[in-house]
């Protein structure tokens, strides 16, 4: 009996100590090392969805914008990303803010502000520039009635 592996069905985990210690100790490492893995696992998920919502950035910040359409979270994406020091831009047109993540040693939130003026669109207290604002599609202009 005393050469039996762990787990043979005879066992209980008490005999199985008293059997085989080195066995029983051996399947419950694997145990952990599965319980280990299955956390990591978790924990590098919620980073890359958090990646996604722009948190590995250290400097972001939340512009209340003007846009309307899809057309205008295009446009106001494609034109902060261009514009110095800005990472990257993502615009939700539910909310009309758009979340921007900036190298702060190279931009700050009064010049990403002005950018997004400059594209045409009221930026919290900031108000659009009137001749960007004029050269946007008709459906793009905040005083657009709905259609
Ligand atoms: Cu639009």
């Amino acid at each position: 009996m005393p050469s039996l592996p762990c787990g043979t069905l005879s066992l209980s985990k008490g005999a199985c100590r008293r059997v085989s210690k080195g066995a029983y100790q051996t399947i419950k490492n694997r145990k952990m090392k599965k319980l280990i893995t299955i956390l990591l696992a978790t924990i590098l998920f919620s980073f890359s969805a958090e990646a996604q919502s722009l948190g590995q950035y250290d400097d972001v910040v939340k512009i209340k914008t003007s846009a309307i359409c899809k057309m205008c979270k295009k446009r106001i994406e494609r034109d902060l990303s261009l514009t110095k020091g800005i990472e990257k831009a993502e615009l939700n047109l539910d909310s009309k803010v758009v979340t921007v993540a900036y190298n702060a040693k190279r931009t700050d939130p009064t010049k990403i502000k002005e950018a997004i003026s400059n594209i045409g669109y009221d930026a919290d207290e900031v108000v659009a520039d009137p001749k960007a604002h004029d050269r946007l599609p008709d459906c793009c202009q905040k005083d657009v009635k709905p259609h």
